[in-house]
């Protein structure tokens, strides 16, 4: 015997433990790190935002039209002006006395390179405005093209290993620390793999009066070369091994890092991608230069921003466990 149940989604939604900016039904691939950082984002910023997101993987796997899974209002950029859409939009909410606050999106090829001089103005004429960008290091929605995030010897389409390089030749943008140079009220770094010091930043950066700057790292299992279950275990070696420092910098001072207790070796976190497995190659001599390279990065992060904690824990949760999964319950 069935029964029929009336369900009634408007005061389901008041019982569900947390707001989501975005929804079911988008089409990111499996294991998707920008798909959980936008998600994590959502949760953190509540309601009463307007989205600017720029052309890009996520634009395109949550609007195909004539669909969107944003239960927020949200606004295709171009690839370059995000941040201009989003100054524009957080102006014309200033003039109606509106506290709207507005969230500009966008990837590491959008924000890094294409879209920086509009970001670069939005910054320096002090928009309140959260830029949120979602560092999957490449250009993933047309096939994987390097940008200036793409870690040194990376392999991607436009960066081959070969006989003259062993994939990309250059080093990756320090992004987060150029926009602390603009005099930012707040700049972070975050990762998906530390969901609630992600949401933490991003309530942090939520309550501040003018721009302020989140840089997610967030795995592409496509442009990565790893399986979709393994994007979180690859993105917690990002960041304990220390080529991916967590850090906060208010006014380009260094406000907060997450510890790391015991580095893990960089060759943890390579070996577990295809975009570094020339890296790997038995009798060339040129990928164990290149490993020590890499190792030297790390050591460095952790030199320059003192990462090294104390104690047994492979890291410090500090920070981690005090906002609990959902988070504020909005109405
Ligand atoms: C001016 C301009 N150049 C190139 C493109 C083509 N294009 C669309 S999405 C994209 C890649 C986006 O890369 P990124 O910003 O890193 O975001 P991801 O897709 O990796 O999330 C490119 C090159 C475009 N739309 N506009
Ligand atoms: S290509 Fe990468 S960034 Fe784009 S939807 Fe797939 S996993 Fe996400």
């Amino acid at each position: 015997m069935t029964t029929e149940t009336h369900i009634d989604i408007a005061e389901l939604r008041k019982k569900q433990p947390r707001f989501n900016a975005i929804d079911s039904g988008h089409r990111a691939c499996l294991g998707c790190g920008q798909a959980l950082g936008a998600r994590l984002v959502g949760e953190a910023v509540g309601p009463d935002i307007i989205v600017a997101n720029a052309t890009g993987c996520l634009e395109i796997f949550t609007t195909p039209w004539p669909e969107s899974a944003w239960r927020v209002p949200w606004m295709h950029s171009l690839f370059e002006n995000a941040g201009a859409i989003a100054s524009g939009i957080e102006a014309a909410m200033r003039a109606q006395g509106k506290s709207t606050k507005v969230v500009a999106m966008g990837g590491d090829g959008s924000t890094f390179d294409i879209g920086f001089q509009a970001l670069s103005g939005m910054l320096e004429r002090e928009h309140n405005v959260l830029y949120v960008c979602y560092d999957n290091e490449a250009y993933m929605n047309t096939g994987v093209q390097r940008s200036s995030s793409t870690p040194h010897a990376a392999m991607t389409n436009t960066s081959p290993p070969g006989k003259a390089r062993m994939g990309k030749r250059h080093l990756k943008k320090d992004i987060v620390q150029i926009i602390a140079a603009h005099h930012t009220p707040y700049a972070a770094t975050a990762s998906v793999a530390y969901p609630s010091d992600l949401r933490k930043k991003i309530r942090r950066a939520m309550e501040i009066e003018g721009p302020t700057f989140i840089q997610i790292h967030a795995p592409c299992p496509l442009g990565w070369g790893h399986e979709g279950h393994e994007s979180i275990e690859v993105e917690r070696l990002a960041v304990q091994t220390g080529l991916f420092p967590l850090v906060e910098l208010e006014r380009g001072e260094l406000t907060g890092v997450m510890p790391i207790r015991q580095q893990v070796p960089v060759t943890e976190y390579l070996k577990r991608q295809q975009r570094f497995r020339h890296l790997f190659a038995k009798g060339d001599s040129r990928a164990a230069e290149e490993l020590e390279h890499i190792q030297a990065l790390a050591d460095h992060n952790i030199e320059v921003y003192g990462l090294r904690g104390e104690g047994v824990d492979r890291f410090d949760t500090e920070g981690s466990d005090t906002v609990h999964r959902g988070g504020q319950r909005w109405a």
